[in-house]
Parts: structure tokens; C-alpha cells; sequence
């Protein structure tokens, strides 16, 4: 990275735009946080524990040093006696079980919702994907014969509730997986039992004075995050495409630019779209709409943030206000009326920087409330009601708008809605729907492979610099990217997600494919939960044939350049446990252990034949991925056609 981008804040100008604002207006931002405090060196290498009150107890490798003597080894403990590598593994897998509580604990409310819907029906919802639906139902075991369509979602919610509480025997969507996967996981012990108790088993195994055997420590991670990836995830993203529809190719805008003066501006940030779907249907309500505009706005201007930003996007063309990094920005424009959120990746310095500007911040959760923000707590079944109260609330802010406002011109147009089932269509078309058309591309050269690139922003490295040069670096090789959650948004930004991309910015095999099929070298999948879209899509090529018989087989790699959160980690051991060579990038949990990190970093390969890996620059992780790909590629037997050469005239001339 060259030595000015690595002191920019951000590669958007849109954002560097609301960064300066802020300053001015005297407003504190991460950005100013991260850079005021550094993060505690030994709690970001894994060498503190905190687990018990003896603590907590530091045992960071000597300053300087990468390996150590095993007498200085056998100092290196905690006043239990916990070794290093204990420790780091145990907070690494405790990451994990955080992760995967809050995408499964996502998963049950929609199943919740489900079964209610079937139940006694929920004003505001119905059954948009019926097919979806059937699918489930032969999934679960549910009966379908003469019944109704209620009915059975009654019964697929009930069922996909039993796998959270599941106590043994295993989750019904591993058999989705490739059968040489499923055999992977029964031999290394680590295919999930249910949802709920792979977490509650990590937490008491990670207690003081349970498991202490790193690599042990290392296989009960692996299990949840498997209960995450193949369960409370793909239970969330399955049954919100049974409720909401699956998503199909959306044309929408990014960036702040999507605020406008002279309407309601509100914003819709979180994670389950199940009160944000019906935000959308009350801003189009007669009552609501004449409140707005007998209050002097022309309407209501709904905008997402983070991951309900990119479900509302694909279901209902919602432009996105931004990523992660930039939910303080919007409140800095001062347009913002009301700034809606439910639960996960909310900052909680929004409160405070909403009173410099008359935002009305408003939590929804019973699960999550912020000190200074407006609770209006949400339930289902007065869902209508609670949507139209938040945006009452938002019109009355309107009336009370500052002087103070600014809004940057920045936007962007974007495509989004790529489900597994929209890229099997396009790929193969209605009568013969199938990756076929991929597989072959990848056989014959032309995709080099493809690459799920995912995740965060992290305050500590610019605001998608190293999502957006990673992705270019991907595509310019002809490695078909496919996107969700926070780096989704900013190769969106980048202006990498129309079909024009295709020939400005990626490689001729991977640009000729794009232009035949219409589709943008860089697809959204959608929200970080619907990171289980990329397995499911991942299992389809598999089961196409020509591309061995399994995940690890597939030239394929992961990665989260500027990853922060728990779900984060989560997501990159599911994929690393499913076949798929994954690097991460920002920061690495585990190197106050050399011996926990090597373990993930080449261990992990012999057990479940894909591994961690770590690179901050963009340039480099791409090239490991490229490399990982290319090997693949030749363990298929298919690199030779790589290798083509194109014949120009002169060329042509000589034969
Ligand atoms: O779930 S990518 S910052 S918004 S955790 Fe959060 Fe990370 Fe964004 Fe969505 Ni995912």
C-alpha cells in the first residue's frame, strides 16, 4: 500500500467529504477514536484471558520475539496455569461463539416469524416464495399432499426451530453439503448436533479449568461455526426468501449522495429485515404519506445501512446510504430525521452525534436498547402499527431539522440481488437452470476461478481501500467475485457492481463471459447472513461435475480484508471447515501463539483440506488467493487451458 493511502481515512471521496464536516462541526468518529487509542497489544494477539477473576493475566511472547525456548515456554502461563496456546485458542473460538449466536439468533426470530405467519397469520406478512417453500418442506421432512401453503410454513418454521434446540444426531442442511464433505466433518467430530448447544458447549468448554488442549479447543470452533454456516444463517436466509421473496437483479444507488433535502430522510440500519419489510410497505401508506407532506417534505425517503441495507436493496430496490464506517457520516449530513436500527454492528456513539444534528435515533430489538436513543420496541404482531409510529416520529423530527446540513453528491449505481437460485437461472436459463455454463468457463480457462470476498470495515485500515483493491486485483485475473455484507457495499461504491465493470476493469476471459450473460464481474449476494448463499452456490458447482467431488476441490478462496466483527471470524471458519482457503485481513486473533496459529494456518488443511491465512496488503492476499486458485486448478487437470493463446493476425499469417 502506498504511504498515502495508508494515512487516508477513507478511498471514498463521498465519505472524506462528511469526515471533514464533522471535524468542523466538532464531532468525534471512529476514525478519530482508532486513531486516539491504539489496540491493547496483548489482548489483539490472543495473549490475555479475562475469563476468571485471578485475571486477567498477560502472556504476551517475550518483545521482539516470534518463537521461544520451551523453559520460557513452560513460564508463559496464566495463574491457573493456562498455557498461551489455551488461551488464544479459547478466545479465538470464544469469538466464534458470538459470532454464531447472533447470525442463529437472527435465524430463530425468522422462524419465529415463520411459524406465527402460518400459525394465526401476521398482519404485514405473507408467503412470497412458495416454491421456496415446497423446497423447505421436502428439507424438513414436512408433509405437503393436499395441504395448504399455511400450513406447511406453520410446520418448516416448527422444524427449523426444533435445530436450534437439537440435542443430537445432526442439523438437517448438512446433508445440502457435499457427501465427501459430510464424511470430512463426521471424521474430524465436529458436524453440528443443533445450533444452540454447539454454542452452549463452546462457552462451558472455553470455562476455566475445562478444556485445555488447544487443537480440542480449536474442533468445538469449528462445530459452531458449522451451526452457523449450514444452520442458523442458512435458516435465515432460506425462510426471509420464503417470507420476503428470493432475490433476483436489482438495480440500485449507493453512497450518501441518496439523501435528499426535501423529503423525510430515514435510515434503516441493522441486521433482520423483519421490522424493516414493513417500514417499507407504512412509508407508502396514505396516512403516513400525508403526515410527510402536510409537515412540508415532498415524501418519505427511505435509505439503508449496513446489512438491512442490502436485504431491503434486493427485495425492494432501497437505495444504500453506506457501509459500517459510514453510519456516523449520514447522521453528520444533518438530513437524517430518524436513524432506525435493530441489532448488530450499531455503533453506540450514534445517540451523541444524532444530538448535534436533531436525529432521532430509534431502537427496536427487546434484544438491544442504546442509552439515549428512543425505544419503540417491536412485535410482530403489531408490526404495522410500531413501523407507522417510527415514522411519525421521523416526520416530526423533519419539522425540526437543523440549518446544519450537507449533503455530498456521491452515488452510485449498483446491481444486486445474485441468489444462488438468480445466477443458476442466468447461468442456465428457466428450462434447464444450472451452473453448467460456469463450470465450463472455469474448465476452459476463461473464469480463473471465483472468490467470495466478504465482511467488514475496521476503523484501524482506510474505509474500503483494501476491499476495493483486492476485488480489482480478483477480477483484473479473471476471478469472478462474489460479495456480501460491508464489502459488497464498498466494491459498489467503487462503481464495480454494473455490467459495464466487466470490460473496464476485468480480465479478458472473465470480461467475455460477463458480456455474454449480462451479469457484472462482481455479484452481491446480499447481507452477511446470506453468506450461506455462497456455500449453497458453492455445492451447486461441485454437484454440476468436471470440478472434483468436493468444496476443497473447487478453484475457489475467501476472504475479509477489513473484518472487525466476531460474525466476521464466524463466517471465515465456516468457509475454511467447508473446503474453502480463506485470508483474512486488518489484524490476526491468534499470534501470541505461534503453535495455535500454525495449527489454523497449515493444520487446518490435513483436516479439512483448506486453512487461514493472514495478509494485510490487498495485493499480496489477492495474489495468495490467485496462487491457491492456480493450484487447484492444476490439481484438476484443467490448467492447461490457462495457457491458450490467443492469435492475432500476424500469427493467424504463419500457419
Ligand atoms: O453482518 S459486514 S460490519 S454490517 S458484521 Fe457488520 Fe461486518 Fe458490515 Fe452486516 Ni457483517
Amino acid at each position: 500500500m502506498a504511504e498515502t493511502e495508508k494515512n487516508i481515512k477513507s478511498i471514498d471521496p463521498t465519505s472524506l467529504e462528511m469526515i471533514e464536516k464533522a471535524a468542523c462541526d466538532g464531532v468525534s468518529l471512529s476514525f478519530d477514536r482508532a486513531a486516539a487509542m491504539k489496540p491493547c497489544p496483548i489482548g489483539e494477539v490472543g495473549s490475555c484471558c479475562k475469563i476468571c477473576s485471578m485475571g486477567p493475566c498477560r502472556v504476551p511472547l517475550p518483545k521482539g520475539k516470534t518463537s521461544e525456548t520451551p523453559e520460557e515456554k513452560r513460564k508463559r502461563r496464566g495463574v491457573c496455569g493456562a498455557t498461551a496456546e489455551t488461551i488464544a485458542a479459547r478466545n479465538f473460538v470464544r469469538m466464534i461463539a458470538a459470532g454464531a449466536a447472533a447470525h442463529s439468533d437472527h435465524g430463530r426470530a425468522v422462524a419465529e416469524l415463520l411459524k406465527a405467519v402460518g400459525e394465526d397469520g401476521v398482519i404485514g406478512y405473507e408467503i412470497r416464495d412458495e416454491q421456496k417453500l415446497l423446497a423447505l418442506a421436502m428439507d424438513f421432512g414436512v408433509e405437503i399432499g393436499e395441504r395448504s401453503i399455511k400450513e406447511i410454513a406453520a410446520d418448516v418454521g416448527r422444524k427449523a426451530l426444533e435445530e436450534f434446540g437439537r440435542h443430537s444426531g445432526e442439523i438437517t442442511f448438512v446433508k445440502r453439503a457435499p457427501r465427501k464433505r459430510q464424511e470430512i466433518w463426521r471424521k474430524n467430530g465436529v458436524t453440528p448436533r443443533g445450533i444452540d448447544r454447539e454454542i452452549v458447549e463452546l462457552m462451558h468448554r472455553t470455562h476455566a479449568g475445562v478444556d485445555m488442549e488447544y487443537h480440542h479447543i480449536l474442533q468445538q470452533g469449528v462445530r459452531a461455526s458449522l451451526a452457523d454456516g449450514w444452520g442458523g444463517s442458512m435458516i435465515a436466509t432460506e425462510l426471509q426468501d420464503v417470507l420476503f421473496g428470493t432475490p433476483t437483479p436489482t438495480l440500485g444507488q449507493i453512497n450518501l449522495g441518496v439523501l435528499k433535502e426535501d423529503e423525510v430522510n430515514v435510515i434503516i440500519h441493522g441486521h433482520e429485515p423483519i421490522l424493516a419489510e414493513v417500514i417499507v410497505a407504512a412509508a407508502h401508506d396514505r396516512e403516513i404519506v400525508k403526515l410527510a407532506t402536510d409537515a412540508g417534505a415532498k415524501g418519505i425517503n427511505l435509505a439503508g445501512q449496513c446489512c438491512t441495507a442490502n436485504e431491503m436493496l434486493m427485495r425492494h430496490g432501497i437505495p444504500l446510504a453506506g457501509n459500517y464506517l459510514q453510519q456516523e457520516l449520514s447522521l453528520v449530513t444533518g438530513v437524517v430525521d430518524a436513524m432506525v436500527v435493530d441489532v448488530q454492528c450499531i455503533m453506540e456513539s450514534l445517540p451523541d452525534i444524532a444530538q448535534c444534528y436533531q436525529t432521532k435515533i430509534i431502537t427496536t430489538s427487546p434484544k438491544a436498547q442504546i442509552a439515549g436513543a428512543t425505544h419503540v420496541e417491536f412485535d410482530e404482531h403489531h408490526a404495522m402499527e410500531r413501523a407507522k409510529d417510527v415514522l411519525k416520529m421521523a416526520i416530526e423530527a423533519y419539522t425540526r431539522r437543523g440549518k446544519n446540513i450537507m449533503i455530498p453528491k456521491g452515488k452510485t449505481d449498483l446491481v444486486a440481488g445474485f441468489s444462488h437460485e438468480t445466477i443458476n437461472y442466468m447461468m442456465g436459463g428457466l428450462f434447464r437452470a444450472s451452473y453448467r455454463p460456469l463450470n465450463d468457463n472455469i474448465i476452459n480457462g476463461r473464469i480463473r476461478g471465483v472468490a467470495g470476498v466478504v465482511g467488514c470495515n475496521n476503523a484501524r485500515v482506510p474505509h474500503n481501500q483494501v476491499h476495493v483493491a483486492m476485488v480489482k486485483e480478483l477480477i483484473k485475473n479473471d476471478v469472478l467475485v462474489l460479495q456480501t455484507g460491508c464489502s459488497a457495499m464498498a466494491s459498489a461504491m467503487a462503481g464495480l457492481m454494473v455490467p459495464e465493470a466487466a470490460r473496464l476493469y476485468a480480465g479478458e476471459g472473465l470480461a467475455s463471459v460477463c458480456e455474454a450473460v449480462g451479469i457484472p464481474p462482481v455479484l452481491h449476494l446480499g447481507s452477511c447472513v446470506d453468506n450461506s448463499r455462497i456455500l449453497v452456490a458453492a455445492t451447486a458447482m461441485v454437484k454440476d461435475g468436471g470440478l472434483g467431488d468436493d468444496i476443497s476441490d473447487l478453484p475457489v478462496a475467501g476472504a475479509a480484508p477489513e473484518w472487525f466483527s466476531e460474525k466476521a471470524l464466524t463466517i471465515g471458519q465456516y468457509f475454511v471447515a467447508s473446503g474453502v482457503f480463506t485470508v483474512f485481513g486488518a489484524t490476526w486473533p491468534t499470534t501470541g501463539s505461534p503453535e495455535v496459529t500454525e495449527h489454523l494456518f497449515a493444520g487446518f488443511e490435513k483436516l479439512y483440506g483448506a486453512m487461514w491465512a493472514f495478509e494485510a496488503d490487498p495485493i499480496k492476499a489477492a495474489k495468495l488467493m490467485i496462487d491457491h486458485i492456480d493450484k487447484k486448478r492444476h490439481a484438476l487437470g484443467i490448467s492447461k487451458a490457462r495457457e491458450r493463446v490467443l492469435f492475432d493476425m500476424a500469427m493467424r499469417r504463419e500457419l
